[in-house]
């Protein structure tokens, strides 16, 4: 299985409760294998089994309540 790696920047997120809102909704975008969060700078970096549209990374955050930056 190949796999993929990219890393986002995602505005607004606050406290540990911001983190796992967009890490739940980003996970659960099917091919998604891991999503790692940190929060000072923003930075979520999501693994899959191929690349991701950058759309539907930016539809799951905008579903969290954040955006993509
Ligand atoms: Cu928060």
């Amino acid at each position: 299985m190949s796999t993929a790696t990219e890393t986002y920047t995602v505005a607004g997120m606050t406290c540990g409760h911001c983190v796992s809102s967009v890490t739940e909704e980003v996970a659960a975008i099917p091919g998604v294998t891991g999503v790692e969060v940190d929060l000072p700078t923003g930075a979520v970096t999501v693994s899959s089994e191929a690349p991701m549209d950058r759309e539907k990374i930016a539809a799951a955050v905008t579903e969290a309540g954040y955006a993509l930056v």
